[in-house]
């Protein structure tokens, strides 16, 4: 077994996604050994890790959340100080189309970790990346670690399958397990699937000609969206309390769709006006008369979330946790690093 008596040692499943580069990323600045791992993609080329420019400073294992063979091997080859569990089939309207996997992934994904560390490594400390997903259907308008969960889609039912697990080995094994009720987070690294980057993203396609026009579905659904890079740091927070506990990460501010959108044009020097209702609304560039977004319900959902907001109270009071980055600021760390990249 690989120990190192002077570096903490972390793992960090998901690695290759968003969160887990940022994480990586803030582990080796920590002075931490950093022991990605992720399964074999024909998609991803670590084109996050090059840009963070850490690929050369990470141990890399093969590995997959389904595979138990695979989990078993890595706890046994390392004895880790800390294990955060982002990896998950993450995309809301994925989980409608391939539930099963959905759930083996990321219901039964946090388990496998769990039941592994239990009997390899108990003391290790367990991350879990719970989602705001889970509140679903909400009652309440602000929502913290005490709100009701009602989910929406198979994604959600995996993750609450995934958070009541977590509790569930704190209470029955005094494993040091939390969970990060994370609402959602963004950033030049997000996925391109997600609406704020497919925004960011194809908008300053259009602006610089290569696109024509961007497809949407629900605008006026509202969320919460905070900067990824602060939310991974707060990953870390919790796992170095004296006990572990849920918290929630969030801004406490929520916006809808088009918000977000009517924001991307301001930064991007667009003017822009919006037309019609419901399918046929559409937003039409002023100076070209063209239109540049339309509504597909291709990208509807067959259950919607409407609406997300968090309270970060208790993460501010344990863990003087706050978000650092605004929305206005967040779009423009999106849009630059998306011209950049298309020029
Ligand atoms: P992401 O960019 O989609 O990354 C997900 C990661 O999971 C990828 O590295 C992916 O690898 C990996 N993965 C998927 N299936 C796997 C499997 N079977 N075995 C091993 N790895 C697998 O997601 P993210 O935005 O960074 O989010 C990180 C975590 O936080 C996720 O669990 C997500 O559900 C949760 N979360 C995110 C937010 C948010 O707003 N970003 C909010 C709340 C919670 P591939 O590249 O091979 O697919
Ligand atoms: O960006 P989204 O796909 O994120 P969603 O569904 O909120 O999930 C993200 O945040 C969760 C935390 O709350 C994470 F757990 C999860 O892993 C993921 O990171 O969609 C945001 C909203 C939705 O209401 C969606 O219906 O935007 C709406 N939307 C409207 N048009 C669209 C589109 N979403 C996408 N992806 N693509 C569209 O064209």
């Amino acid at each position: 077994m690989i120990k190192n008596n002077k570096k903490k040692i972390a793992l960090v499943t998901g690695s290759s996604g968003q969160d887990g580069s940022y994480l990586c990323e803030f582990l080796l600045k920590k002075n931490y050994k950093v022991v990605a791992a992720d399964r074999r993609s024909s998609r991803d080329n670590g084109w996050r890790h090059k840009e963070l420019g850490i690929s050369n400073k990470i141990i890399y294992e093969d590995f997959d959340l389904t595979d138990i063979n695979s989990i078993i091997l890595l706890l046994k080859k390392y004895k880790f100080n800390e294990v955060y569990n982002l990896a998950a089939q993450s995309f809301v309207k994925s989980s409608f189309t391939t539930p099963i996997s959905t759930s083996n992934v990321t219901a039964l994904g946090p388990l496998r970790i769990l039941d592994t560390l239990k009997h390899i490594s108990p003391k290790t400390k367990f991350y879990q990346a719970s989602s705001s997903e889970m509140y679903g259907k909400v009652k309440t308008k602000l929502l913290d670690e005490n709100s009701r969960f009602n989910p929406r889609s198979p994604y959600a039912v995996s993750k609450l399958f995934g958070h009541e697990i977590t509790n569930n080995y704190r209470e029955s094994y005094g494993m040091f397990c939390c969970s990060g009720i994370l609402f959602n987070h963004e950033s030049p690294l997000r996925g391109e699937e997600f609406v704020t980057r497919k925004i960011t993203k194809q908008l300053c396609e259009v602006k610089l000609g290569i696109r024509k026009h961007i497809e949407l579905g629900n605008i006026y659904a509202k969320r919460d969206w905070g900067y990824a890079k602060d939310y991974v740091e707060g990953m870390w927070m919790m796992l170095q309390q004296k006990k572990p506990d849920d918290y929630v990460l969030a801004t406490n501010k929520v916006y809808t769709v088009k918000y977000f959108i009517n924001e991307c044009f301001k930064s991007l020097n667009m003017k822009v006006m919006w037309r019609g209702k419901g399918v046929k609304e559409v937003a039409i560039n002023r100076d070209t008369k063209k239109i540049i977004i339309k509504i597909n319900p291709k990208y509807y959902r067959p259950a919607e979330v409407d609406y997300l907001k968090g309270s970060y109270k208790k993460a501010k009071r344990n863990l003087n946790w706050s978000p650092k980055v605004d929305l206005k600021k967040l779009i423009r760390l999106m849009i630059d690093a998306d011209f950049k990249r298309l020029k």
